[in-house]
């Protein structure tokens, strides 16, 4: 096992990867920028270096920063968290070279699935469902206008190097095209520095289902089962849940199967997650993978049993996934669970809203989890995501898991803020929530019948 760890990351995850250290007997050193001095991380790791300045680009992105810190301790080990430097190739590259254990899949693994393109091709080679697209990079606008034709519209152009929505264009008939590939690749270029585009067909209406696996480092990949997370805006997620009311145990153990031999020969190691969008007739179809812990993690711990940030830290010191989870937790799912992502923010204008918490009070009971490192007294500073706290319910089926969820919702005190905890208390009520009828643009039709009812009521 690891003597020490360092966390390269901060707020509710930087604390999450302390209590799995707490439980595994392994001491933590935390990194913190000078806007983070009296977080909770600091407080609660065993030891803490300052960084940097308050802007994560001067610190928790800066790796000279980040290696010098674990140089000082002498730590093991990096925990990288999500976001920040968690799928970031060269930064895992600099741990091992430098004698760091890197906790997540070794640098080639996350540069190949951080091409979206190349990703697509490996997941087609295993027999993955993908959607019928491109083979590999388009060049040039004839050729999109070709691989168009051959896809039928509409079709979507995507950036490889791209995710979270950036650098992506519909195209929705041929005198669209030269416009929407060039927007996108001046886009792609601009964001990450590349500009190579691939094209698939576009999905209208989709449900957005993950699946969490887990692999060792002797070759055996464990598929845990999926998410749902198509309540989202602007993509953010807002609310996700395990399991996903649509998959059925054999489309489960189907994907799931196939993802462990594709994973396998691929040589993943740790937590990852595959994301795929469920068309119209309920099929799944691959669309990337992340290399990294997310941040719904919770719901899949609480179907599982598993503790995944654990798993990882095991994985990494090259325990076998025999030993870490047992048989049963493997194979069986029980139970519901949820969680709504509680941000600091307006809950209809989704602007930033930092400052102190003046009052805060966590809901408790039974099959009822709070993630956090927000307090009472508190500061939430300007310069990161807005995530102060996840909500997790867990019940004997959705029903009991969304009751829990209301109660807890109701009894969660957030007061010097705003937060999106009324927001999610709208949800919750929500009909076609209730009917499990889902898919990313749930949310667009949420507001609009809103404001219809705002409208309704105004003219009584
Ligand atoms: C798509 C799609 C429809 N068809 N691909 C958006 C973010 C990026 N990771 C993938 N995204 C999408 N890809 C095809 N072929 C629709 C989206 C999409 C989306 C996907 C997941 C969750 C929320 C979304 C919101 C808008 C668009």
């Amino acid at each position: 096992m690891f003597n020490k760890i360092l966390i390269a990351n901060r707020g509710e995850i930087a604390l999450r990867v302390i209590c799995a250290c707490k439980e595994l007997g392994v001491k933590t050193v935390a990194v913190y920028s000078d806007a983070d001095r009296n977080s909770l991380h600091v407080r609660f790791a065993d030891e803490a270096v300052c960084i940097g300045p308050p802007r994560s680009s001067e610190s928790y992105l800066n790796i000279p920063a980040v290696i010098s810190a674990a140089e000082i301790t002498n730590v093991d080990a990096i925990h990288p968290g999500y976001g920040l430097l968690s799928e970031n190739a060269n930064f895992a590259e600099v741990c091992e070279t430098s004698g760091l254990k890197f906790i997540g899949p070794p640098p080639e693994v996350i540069r190949l699935m951080g091409e979206k393109e190349k990703a697509r091709q490996a997941m087609q080679k295993a027999q993955v469902p993908i959607l019928p697209g491109s083979d590999g990079v388009i060049s040039s606008a004839e050729e999109a206008r070709e691989w168009a034709q051959t896809i039928g519209y509409p079709v979507i152009v995507k950036a490889s190097a791209g995710g979270g929505g950036r650098g992506m264009r519909v195209i929705r008939s041929e005198d669209e095209v030269e416009k929407f590939f060039n927007a996108a690749q001046s886009e792609a270029a601009a964001a990450f520095g590349n500009g190579n585009l691939y094209m698939e067909k576009f999905i209208e209406q989709p449900r957005h289902i993950e699946f969490q696996v887990v692999g060792d480092n002797y070759g055996k990949v464990t598929s845990l089962g999926e998410r749902e997370c198509s309540i989202q805006r602007r993509h953010q997620k807002l609310l996700e849940e395990a399991p996903s009311t649509r998959v059925t145990d054999e489309m489960r153990q189907q994907i799931g199967r196939k993802l462990e031999s594709c994973l396998s020969e691929i040589g993943y190691v740790n937590a990852g997650t595959v994301e795929f969008l469920m068309d119209e007739d309920g099929s799944l179809h691959f669309i990337e993978m992340n290399t990294r812990i997310q941040v719904e993690h919770p719901v899949t711990e609480m179907v599982t049993g598993i503790d995944l940030v654990k798993t990882q830290i095991l994985i990494a010191t090259g325990a076998k996934i025999s030993e870490v989870i047992p048989r049963i937790e493997r194979t069986g799912l029980r139970g519901h669970a949820m969680e709504c992502r509680i941000n600091a923010e307006h809950p209809e204008k989704f602007t930033p809203s930092a400052g102190k918490i003046k009052t805060f009070h966590i809901p408790g009971g039974l099959g009822v989890r709070v993630d956090t490192a927000a307090y009472a007294e508190g500061v939430i500073p300007p310069y990161y995501d807005s995530l102060i706290a996840k909500l997790i319910t867990f019940g004997k089926d959705r029903e009991e898991a969304i009751s829990r969820m209301k109660r807890a919702l109701e009894m969660f005190i957030v007061e010097g803020i705003y937060t999106t905890i009324p927001l999610h208390r709208q949800i919750l009520e929500d009909e076609e929530f209730k009917a499990g009828n889902i898919d990313t643009k749930f949310m667009e039709r949420f507001f609009a019948r809103l404001q219809e009812k705002r409208a309704r009521e105004a003219a009584l």
